[in-house]
């Protein structure tokens, strides 16, 4: 299989991540919907990545759905719970790591445009999600080690890959001084090869 994504998309190293937990073998596409001979919205209508090419021609999107797709195909290091209940609280925790990581990327995006095109007020709004996710996964991990339960879960991958992209677009955040329980988070993600293997290259 194929995953088309660029090396900065949290969402593509949320896969990436995972592919690599789970010691799947894939190829890696690097290409994004900004380069301007881009073909990813022949695999995907709206346009986005990360895609996944699967062997016989079919692709899957978005990240979610590529993630749940790639722990039901294989047992090894299974990150969303069978149990319903639980499963609903790893996707909860995903949703809301992806949810901070689509606002920062919609302000990256959007200070990308002309400053005189740039809304500070729709900035600030994308902002505020930012800080009040980080408010409710900080509150929610608490001093535990893990997410969810006592298990690294897709919870932990989610989380670990959107606070992975602010490190990189919004180094000036800080945001492990103001949340220290998600900072010891970040340091035992840090170790895993997944998350070494995948981290962004440095902006140029
Ligand atoms: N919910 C989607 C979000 C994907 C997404 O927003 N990807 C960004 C790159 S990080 C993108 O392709 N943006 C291009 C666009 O919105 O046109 C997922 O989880 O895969």
């Amino acid at each position: 299989m194929k995953l088309i994504s660029p090396l900065t998309s949290p969402f593509g190293r949320k896969v990436r991540v995972v592919l690599a937990e789970k010691h799947i073998d894939y190829q890696l596409v690097e290409d994004s919907p900004l380069n301007p001979d881009n073909q990813i919205a022949t695999l995907n209508p709206l346009g986005k990545v990360p895609v996944l090419l699967l062997d016989d021609g079919r692709p899957l999107y978005d990240s979610s759905v590529i993630v749940d797709y790639l722990d039901q195909i294989s047992p090894v290091s299974k990150l969303i719970p069978a149990e319903h209940r639980q499963a609903i609280n790893v996707k909860r925790w995903e949703a809301l790591a992806d949810g901070i990581a689509d606002a920062a990327v919609l302000i990256v995006m959007e200070k990308r445009r002309p400053v005189e095109q740039q809304s500070a007020d729709w900035i600030a709004r994308q902002q505020a999600k930012i800080d009040r996710g980080l408010e409710c996964v900080a509150t929610d991990l608490a001093d535990r080690k893990w997410c969810v339960g006592d298990a690294f879960t897709l919870a932990d991958v989610a989380v670990g890959c959107m606070l992975g992209y602010l490190d990189l677009r919004f180094s000036e955040l800080d945001w492990a001084s103001r949340h220290p329980n998600l900072a010891e988070l970040r340091t035992r993600l840090d170790v895993r090869a997944s998350f070494g293997d995948t981290r962004p290259p440095l902006p140029v």
